[in-house]
């Protein structure tokens, strides 16, 4: 089970190095992988669960956060209802085909589960995004996102590409973000 000893931090290369894609069919390693991470963030938002074994609430983790450098993440976004998520899949490949000129950022900024200081500054992103992936099987998949599910998966493909979310902070004035910017609350 993945814990948040098993979570690589800042300053870890694997962090700032380009994941590889996968190939299909999947290894068993790689679907043992995909169960592994979705499950972190399932036991993560477990209140009893998360308790026991100290883990942060998270709603997306990327492989490379667990020392693979492959192109693969989990995202679970919680809805109103327990069992009715918002969004939640491992992507495989994810790749954003097209968004919007729209940008929006969190009103509290961001965090991650690999970095464990409190970085503050808001952080620019698409407001939507076209999305398409594959999942375990190799099927693909298209969705359209918006706003904090659209936020989270740009999050999670940046670590994919070496990314850091205050990468994109801006460093004289951190909550500063480009005219127009939507504030998500
Ligand atoms: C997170 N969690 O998982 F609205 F159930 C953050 C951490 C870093 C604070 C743990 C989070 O935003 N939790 C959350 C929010 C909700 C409802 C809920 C839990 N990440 C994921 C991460 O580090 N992935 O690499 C950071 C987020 C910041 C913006 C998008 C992802
Ligand atoms: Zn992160």
């Amino acid at each position: 089970m993945i814990t948040m000893d098993t979570i690589i931090r800042e300053g870890n290369p694997i962090l700032r190095a380009r994941a590889a894609q996968l190939t299909f069919p999947l290894k068993d390693d790689e679907r043992q992988l995909a169960h592994d991470l979705m499950e972190f963030l399932e036991n993560s938002q477990d209140e009893e669960i998360a308790k026991k074994y100290r883990l942060r609430a998270g709603v997306g983790l990327a492989a490379p956060q667990v020392a693979v450098s492959k192109r693969m993440t989990a995202v679970l976004v919680p809805g109103e209802e327990p069992d009715k998520p918002i969004f939640k899949h491992v992507l495989i490949n994810p790749t954003i085909l097209s968004e919007s000129v729209q940008l929006a950022a969190l009103a509290e900024g961001e965090g991650c589960l690999s970095v464990d200081r409190d970085v503050p500054g808001y952080v620019p992103r698409h407001a939507r995004i076209k999305l398409r992936w594959f999942d375990l099987d190799g099927e693909e998949h298209v969705a359209r996102l918006q706003n904090y599910p659209a936020i989270v998966v740009q999050h999670e493909i940046d670590h994919l590409n070496g990314i850091l979310f205050f990468d994109h902070i801006n460093k004289d004035n951190p909550f500063t973000a480009p005219e127009g910017t939507l504030l998500l609350e």
